[in-house]
């Protein structure tokens, strides 16, 4: 529970709350925000509403406010979220996480940075140079992964179009000694067309030089892709963020060799953009060549080979082996799976480099002790667009699967607690979202499921084949329909806890196979260029050998999805819950059905009783003692009880508050707030007359 702020900014724990009801939570919301109050509790859970503006709040003497002190000492802050798991990870050695959730927009990623931010500056008091170099790779990490991986989309400007999972590790004295960064499933169709600063960060910002030699203009409207992909807007900031990107993967370490490679992929994927394809009797042609003998250059390959892999196919027929000629509509679905495979490619690369470099590296256990970790989990957040394709069905999968670990963790954690302290408790319903991930994820009846068996079918599999699959399948489910739309727009309908997603299944199939045609794979494999071998090692393989079918998209999404859950539930878990207040990006406008909506579907109403149903305080007897020892004859200045769960039940038995407490094995629960609130002001008032009595002693008066 936060420390008593002033009335005047509303409850700062919404445990606190007189009547648990939407209305009453609503109201305390908006009134924190209107007062710049952006972070408030649910026990130890914080919820945070997006200021759109800069706050004043996260400078080093916020840091020292934080440092060391319990979560209800100060204000509701990030910062006393990541002291706690911190604090938790140093002093019991327990591996912890932070999630971070929220829908795109509500500030995930900012809030992640600050939590990284924190962690640095309170580690490390000595200064050493090892820790210092891990601490700065594992910050400048973020720029280079926003540069490649984030977007500007209808809901965020800077929107993550991948979900980041970053491990940081610390040494027995609780300092960063190294890193390890997951990520999941890029939105990759994003990289090419532009929208990603990745793209159109080189085209506003790259130094003319450089510009020159990978033949790029500086008009967007040049690139095919980016006008498909929409506006690059400019700003006078490109030159300097463009060189911070740079610098920060110099610090990294990449070589001039591979920043200039990830360049000359960026501008590949523009170059590729713009080849058309015609056809001349039988024969199909790139109708500009010169593309061509640019993107050679680029991938320091002969141009003849890379018009030969976008125009032909190489197959085996038993053992024979042909090339076969592509139709120019096949030819411009590989040149499009090559842009987006290169960006992505790109990506994981880059997210490779990353960990090379901050993974930990010699660590003797048995000298230095357990080596431990806090993780840090930005996803994308639930996002429903006009258009939803398979990218959105994955992102809001994810968000569904975290929601339920919430759930789970959240509910088992308590339970724990009150089993572990032998303190009764009685089981609380909640609303479960399992039933919605099982859709998903369920082996045989899930939609993940139907898609894998329509895109293991021979022959030619349509999109709406896969839906006819699904009707079949999950007619009767109720959180599941289908819907025709026009002539050629057919939907797939999730029912989520407060709103329906509507999905275009066109392009379902195609997504989920993620076919890269072979030849691709070898011409870049054979590049002369060490980076490019490296990125595609699979190249190596002659066409006879290739025989395994890979892995769908789906298939892949869903074990990352339940590896990242299995991994966040063995570790202590820590929750951030933002919520984004309106669309437009004010600082001002708190809309109220917006946020009412979002509150709705993070359960925070459930969280708020679910920690009042149990006890909605708790806190080790030692240090109860500490804060309440001066309101009671028993204890002060001290106690002669045979121990301190005895001082405390004397304590709190004079005080009249026997009723509305419990004790457990090493901690004092307090059902009601209120009781708290007492002995807060109880002790407030003692501290005043204590602060009394010593002036009159001063003053001489007494
Ligand atoms: V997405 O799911 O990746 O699309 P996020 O990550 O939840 O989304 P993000 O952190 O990128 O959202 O925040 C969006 C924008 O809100 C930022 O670019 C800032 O302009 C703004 N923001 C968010 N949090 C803060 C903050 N604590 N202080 C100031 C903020 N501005
Ligand atoms: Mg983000």
């Amino acid at each position: 529970m936060a420390e008593h702020e002033s009335l005047e900014f509303g409850k700062a724990d919404f445990v606190l709350m007189d009547n648990v009801c939407m209305e009453d939570f609503m109201a305390n919301l908006k009134l924190r925000f209107e007062k710049g109050r952006i972070y408030s509790y649910i026990g130890e859970v914080v919820v945070s509403v997006n200021p759109y503006r800069a706050m004043n709040i996260y400078g080093r003497d916020a840091v020292e406010q934080y440092r060391n002190r319990e979560l209800y000492e100060r204000p509701p802050h990030l910062f006393a979220i990541a002291d706690a798991a911190y604090k938790a990870m140093k002093r019991r050695n327990k591996d912890t996480c932070i999630v971070i959730s929220g829908e795109s927009g509500a500030g995930k990623t900012e809030a992640s940075k600050y939590i990284m931010q924190y962690i640095a500056a309170i580690t490390n008091p000595n200064q050493r140079a090892e820790v210092e170099r891990v601490k700065n790779m594992l910050l400048k990490s973020n720029c280079v992964l926003e540069a490649f991986g984030n977007a500007k989309t209808n809901r965020n400007d800077n929107s993550s179009r991948f979900g980041k999972y970053m491990d940081i590790n610390f040494d027995f004295k609780g300092d960063p000694i190294g890193g390890h960064i997951s990520n999941y499933l890029l939105e990759k169709v994003r990289g090419p067309y532009a929208q990603g600063p990745s793209c159109s960060g080189l085209l506003r910002g790259g130094p003319e030089s450089l510009l020159r030699s990978l033949h790029i203009q500086k008009d967007p409207k040049a690139y095919a892709y980016i006008k498909v992909g929409g506006q690059v807007k400019s700003s006078i900031n490109d030159g300097a963020d463009f060189k911070a990107v740079a610098d920060a993967m110099k610090v990294i370490g990449f070589t001039s060799e591979e920043t200039l490679t990830a360049y000359k992929i960026l501008a590949t994927t523009l170059h590729l953009g713009n080849l058309t394809f015609g056809v001349d009797g039988d024969v199909i042609l790139i109708q500009n060549p010169k593309v061509v003998s640019v993107i050679g250059e680029l991938l320091s390959t002969p141009e003849d080979n890379v018009e030969k892999a976008l125009l032909f196919r190489t197959v085996a027929t038993g053992r024979d082996v042909i090339d076969k000629q592509h139709t120019a509509q096949e030819a411009g679905y590989g040149r499009d799976a090559l842009a987006k495979a290169m960006y992505e490619r790109l990506f994981c690369w880059i997210v490779g480099r990353i960990n090379d470099v901050i993974e930990v590296k010699n660590y003797d256990a048995r000298v230095h002790g357990k080596n431990t970790v806090i993780g840090v989990l930005d996803i994308y957040g639930f996002e429903i667009f006009q258009n939803n394709s398979f990218e959105q069905f994955c992102i809001n999968y994810c968000n569904e699967k975290l929601q339920q670990l919430f759930i789970q963790l959240v509910l088992k954690q308590e339970q724990e607690e009150y089993q572990r302290e032998g303190i009764p408790w009685k089981h609380i319903d909640y609303f479960n979202n399992q039933i919605i991930v099982d859709l998903v994820e369920q082996q045989h009846k899930g939609i993940f499921s139907v898609l894998d068996e329509a895109c293991m079918n021979v022959g030619k599999v349509t999109d709406e084949v896969f839906l006819q699959g699904l009707n079949g399948k999950l007619a009767k489910h109720v959180h599941y329909t289908s819907r025709k739309v026009g002539r050629n727009r057919n939907l797939l309908e999730i029912s989520y806890f407060t709103e329906t997603g509507p999905y275009s299944v066109v392009g379902f199939i195609d997504k989920n196979k993620d076919t890269l045609f072979q030849d691709f794979k070898r011409l870049l494999y054979n590049s002369s260029n060490p980076v490019f071998k490296a990125m595609w090692p699979e190249g190596k393989l002659r066409i006879t050998e290739v025989t395994k079918r890979p892995l769908t998209a789906a298939t892949l999404f869903k074990n990352s999805m339940i590896s990242l859950v299995e991994n966040l539930a063995c570790k202590e878990p820590y929750y951030v819950r933002c919520i984004k207040p309106n669309d437009v990006k004010s600082p001002l406008l708190f809309e109220q059905e917006r946020c009412r909506h979002q509150v709705e579907y993070l359960g925070l109403l459930e969280n708020v009783r679910v920690r009042r149903a149990g006890f909605a305080y708790r806190q080790t007897y030692p240090r109860f003692l500490q804060r309440y020892k001066m309101i009671s004859e028993f204890t002060w200045p001290n106690h002669d009880l045979p121990s301190d769960r005895e001082a405390v039940k004397r304590l709190l038995q004079g005080c009249g508050f026997d009723h509305d407490v419990a004790y457990g094995k090493t901690k004092v629960f307090v059902r009601t707030p209120r009781t708290l609130f007492s002995l807060e002001a109880q002790r407030a008032d003692m501290l005043q007359r204590i602060v009394l009595f010593l002036q009159k002693v001063w003053r001489g008066t007494l």
